[in-house]
């Protein structure tokens, strides 16, 4: 049988194998009616098929995806959905109309050319679209599949995972559009090759992403985490323990990945990459060797772990203390190892120039010891999940290395932000067994382990805690409180609809 990955994306005729048949159903039924009926009002002819691709909420492995290391997301069942109709050859317009059924977001429109720039000075919703438009063509040219020549499309843009809060709206929608154009290209691929390609393509916005997102958001299956497994991308299934429950809680802060790249994301993704690249040169590779081979820190780690070896340890972390000062790295301190300067290691990558411009230091030691202990963390919740220990004993295990992962995201990665802080502590003066900011940072969502006898009442705290004041001062609507904190079970992959 061929493996999970390798099918291509599935095709149904109802929406019961995605949305079960519960009142989660019926929700999914009124909201297709409504969005067939809202395309038809925009653009006058009704949809040829309808893509989804669901959000994400990462239990642990934060910011190492792009090192080369496996985390472990489930996909929630928040997801974007997107409905497409493909112009005919003779029709004159040859424009991709986007709309969104959010008034919040106005129509964008671009040209039908595959090969355009996306303006990144000008950031749009629409441009995630784009992304997946563009990724699309460039996979099908190196497969070989004839596309013809560009034609319009009218698309239409649903999302219920809320935005810049962690929970991967960008990759859901990034996968659901690219995945809509396969589909009204009348085409199919293995869903480990869309994870792949819809990594690449989500670049295209600017930032440096790791892969995490859109390999769950594709490969996901319902009732299980995953731990996925980059170069080549794996997905293994990960049955959680049944008594235990996460539960999601927004912080309201938003992050706006896109825009801070420079400082924050990109900026970490340039600090490993340092790391790694003097990590080699003192573990005894030449400068010119790490420059041009070293992109991550897992690149080095063997010889991170040989020099821990000899000194009776397996740990790289050991080997991040003995070779990288804690305080701040100038650029000319680097220069100095690395020979080059560090506008030419980097001269084949706008955006990391745009993260030199705006550096004033590197923290290359928190940043690998971050990366180091966190993919350690990520395989010992997977082993604890399968051991032989009670669920008692596994949810508290469990609940312990959440909060290593959070404690290392905040104070070595600095990727959390005073009202996470304030969220993740309340969380565990509330009895969650573990709590972590989850995704990106900087903002967005925390990610909590409760019992699950324990979930109402943890909400309901939660609620007077931290979201009581924030209603009061009007941040949210109190009617909407279930839209910021939730519990979730592990949802479905992406998927098309074809009615
Ligand atoms: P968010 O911003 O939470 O969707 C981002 C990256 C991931 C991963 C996490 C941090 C994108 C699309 N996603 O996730 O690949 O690096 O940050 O673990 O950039």
């Amino acid at each position: 049988m061929a493996k999970h990955e390798e099918l291509p994306i599935p095709v149904f005729s109802s929406l019961e194998p995605v949305y079960g048949d519960g009142s989660q159903l019926q929700d999914a039924q009124l909201r297709f009616h409504n969005f067939k009926s809202k395309f038809l009002e925009v653009f006058g002819r009704p949809p040829h098929v309808f893509a989804r691709s669901p959000g994400r909420v990462n239990l642990i492995g934060e910011h190492i995806d792009y090192e080369g290391y496996s985390v472990l997301p489930m996909a929630i069942r928040q997801d974007t959905i997107v409905a497409i109709r493909k112009h005919d050859e003779g029709e004159a317009e040859k424009v991709l109309r986007i709309a969104n059924v959010s008034a919040k977001y106005t129509m964008c429109t671009y040209p039908a050319n595959p090969d355009q720039e996306i303006n990144l000075k000008d950031h749009k919703w629409g441009h995630y679209f784009i992304c997946g438009y563009k990724g699309f063509h460039e996979y099908a040219k190196l497969k070989g599949v004839d596309v013809g020549s560009p034609v319009g499309l009218d698309v239409l843009v649903d999302g219920t995972v809320p935005t810049g809060s962690g929970l991967s709206s960008s990759a859901a929608f990034v996968c659901s559009s690219t995945i809509a154009i396969i589909a009204a290209f009348n085409v199919n691929f293995p869903k480990k090759e869309v994870a792949q390609f819809t990594c690449e393509c989500e670049r295209h916005i600017g930032t440096q992403s790791g892969g995490m997102d859109q390999a769950i958001s594709v490969m996901a299956k319902s009732g299980f985490a995953e731990l996925i497994d980059f170069n080549p991308i794996r997905a293994t299934d990960v049955q959680l323990p049944s008594g235990g429950t996460f539960v999601i809680a927004n912080s309201l802060a938003e992050s706006q990945k896109a825009v801070t790249a420079a400082t924050n994301y990109n900026n970490r993704v340039v600090e490993c990459r340092l790391a790694a690249i003097v990590l080699g040169i003192k573990l005894g590779m030449k400068p010119e060797e790490a420059v041009s081979n070293v992109k991550t820190l897992s690149d080095v780690e063997g010889l991170c772990i040989k020099f821990a070896n000899s000194c009776g340890s397996s740990d790289p972390v050991l080997t991040v203390k003995e070779f990288l000062k804690e305080e701040p790295y100038t650029a000319e301190e680097i220069e100095i190892v690395t020979v080059e300067k560090l506008p030419s290691i980097f001269r084949n990558s706008p955006s990391s120039l745009d993260v030199l411009k705006a550096a004033k230091h590197f923290k290359l030691h928190q940043r690998a010891s971050h990366v180091y202990s966190e993919a350690k963390r990520v395989h010992a919740f997977k082993d604890t999940v399968a051991s032989e220990l009670s669920e008692e004993d596994k949810l508290k295990k469990l609940g312990d290395l959440m909060n290593e992962s959070h404690y290392s995201c905040s104070v070595f990665y600095e990727c959390s932000c005073p009202e996470l802080e304030e969220l993740v502590t309340i969380c565990r003066e509330h009895g969650a067994l573990g709590a972590r900011l989850t995704g990106a940072g900087w903002g967005g969502c925390a990610v909590a382990l409760v019992k699950e006898s324990t979930v109402p009442q943890f909400i309901l705290n939660l609620k007077e805690r931290f979201y009581q004041s924030r209603i009061e001062k009007g941040i949210i609507n109190k009617d909407d409180l279930g839209l910021y904190v939730f519990a979730s079970k592990p949802s479905s992959g992406a998927a098309i609809f074809k009615f």
